[in-house]
């Protein structure tokens, strides 16, 4: 077969870089390892920069997205039992919106296959070849029988554990990373939201983030070990860090209960691939960069980083050349250096590193008394949290 952009991985990139592309009527193949229920159902990300909910919304796909996302003004830091408002409206004149990722895959899947385009699900021992070529390939088996895909352009958008990152030479590529001394343990809770806005905790136990998926779905995470063993989290004991993490001074706790429906530790990494191309294969996404979820950055990265890719090759497809391709990299690597700081910032300011350490106690404590405290250290924080602008 042959295509014009071979696209592996249905997450988030790859579908939005599919229908990005296929509105520029540029021929590309989506090819996805697992299967559609798996990929539908996989609880990620939950936040929209106002960028990515305007970068949808102009993609035509963003229909369900303005009816049932929660569009928020604010956010609410929590410590020493006290709460601060932070106005992200009144600060940047933007707004973030709670929708979770799976809800994003499900739009764009359903559009792809709406249009009749095509989609590969359950595509096995997926490879890629010729890729330092202008004519590199993709093989992959499909119900045991074997297949390849000749394109122009290979875009790996499969992930931190995809194959087209370690594809690249080693000597073409370099890494950069930091894994953190804690994790992740999230609960989705049928239970309404311990309130209308996100509400981020620092507390002598551990970090907790008050979320949601809707009204009646609420999300919720606590600080854990990175080897945390999820047997050794009963619900009981689950609620109980969450009341104490997020409590305020004298006042009850906001946090509803409810039946517990998924349970489970997200590890904490920063990790940044340099270059993000390597011939004619572009990564974008996770593919390229991981950052911890304190600051709400994955799947908005991952729409930042395709939003260009979709822009280079529609210039490159029109014949209007290959600048856009080449400094495909650099552009979007700006940007994620300044939200990887951003994400290591809200990470080192709101969890415990070391058990006890009364000073790093006092420091993370005057950090966020000044963010709170002042106009220009609070609008940093806001215009960071809604999204830094777009460089195409
Ligand atoms: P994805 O990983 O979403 O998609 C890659 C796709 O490629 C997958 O469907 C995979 O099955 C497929 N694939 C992999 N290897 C393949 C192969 N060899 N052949 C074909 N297909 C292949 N971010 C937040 O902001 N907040 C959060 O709360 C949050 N929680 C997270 C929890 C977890 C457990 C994880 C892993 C990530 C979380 N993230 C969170 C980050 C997340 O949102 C990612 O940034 C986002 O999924 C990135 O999207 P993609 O780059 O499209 O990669
Ligand atoms: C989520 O809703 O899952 C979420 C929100 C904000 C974060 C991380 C996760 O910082």
């Amino acid at each position: 077969m042959r295509t014009q952009v071979g696209i592996i991985g249905a997450g988030p990139a790859g579908l939005l870089l599919a229908h990005l592309l296929g509105q520029a009527g540029i021929d590309c193949v989506v090819l996805e390892a697992r299967d559609r229920d798996y990929v539908q159902g996989r609880i990620r990300a939950g936040l929209l920069e106002q960028g990515s909910v305007d970068t949808l919304t102009q993609a035509g796909v963003a229909g369900r997205l303005h009816r049932e996302g929660l569009a928020h003004d604010g956010l609410e830091l929590r410590f020493e039992g006290e709460n601060h408002r932070i106005d992200l409206a009144g600060l940047t004149g933007k707004r973030v919106t709670i929708y979770g990722q799976q809800e994003v895959v499900k739009d764009l899947i359903a559009q792809r296959l709406a249009d009749g385009l095509p989609l590969v699900f359950e595509a096995g021992d997926v490879a890629v070849h010729d890729i330092a070529t202008t004519r590199p390939a993709i093989t992959w088996t499909e119900g045991g029988v074997g297949r390849r895909l000749e394109c122009d352009i290979i875009a790996g958008c499969d992930g931190f554990h995809g194959i087209c990152r370690p594809a690249i030479p080693e000597s073409a590529i370099a890494f950069f990373d930091r894994i953190y001394p804690f994790a992740w343990m999230g609960i989705l809770a049928e239970a309404p939201p311990a309130s209308h806005e996100l509400i981020y905790a620092r507390h002598a136990d551990g970090f907790a983030l008050a979320t949601m998926r809707s009204e009646q779905l609420s999300r919720m995470y606590v600080q854990c070990t990175p080897d945390e063993d999820v047997a050794r989290w009963s619900d009981a004991r689950i609620w109980d860090a969450l009341h104490t993490r997020l409590q305020r001074h004298g006042l009850p706790s906001q946090v509803h209960e409810g039946r517990i429906i998924q349970k489970g530790v997200t590890a904490m990494r920063s990790f940044v691939a340099e270059p993000m191309r390597f011939g004619r294969l572009f990564l974008a996404g996770d593919a390229a960069h991981i950052v911890p979820p304190t600051g709400a950055k994955g799947m908005n990265l991952a729409i930042a980083d395709v939003r260009i890719l979709a822009a280079a090759l529609r210039e490159f497809f029109a014949g209007r050349g290959e600048a856009l391709m080449d400094s495909y990299s650099a552009i979007c690597l700006e940007r994620i250096w300044k939200v990887q700081r951003f994400s290591w910032w809200m990470t080192q300011m709101l969890h415990q590193t070391a058990q006890g350490d009364r000073f790093e106690h006092k420091v993370q404590t005057a950090e966020l008394r000044y963010v709170c405290g002042s106009d220009a250290a609070g609008r940093t924080l806001a215009e960071n949290y809604v999204g830094l602008p777009y460089a195409v």
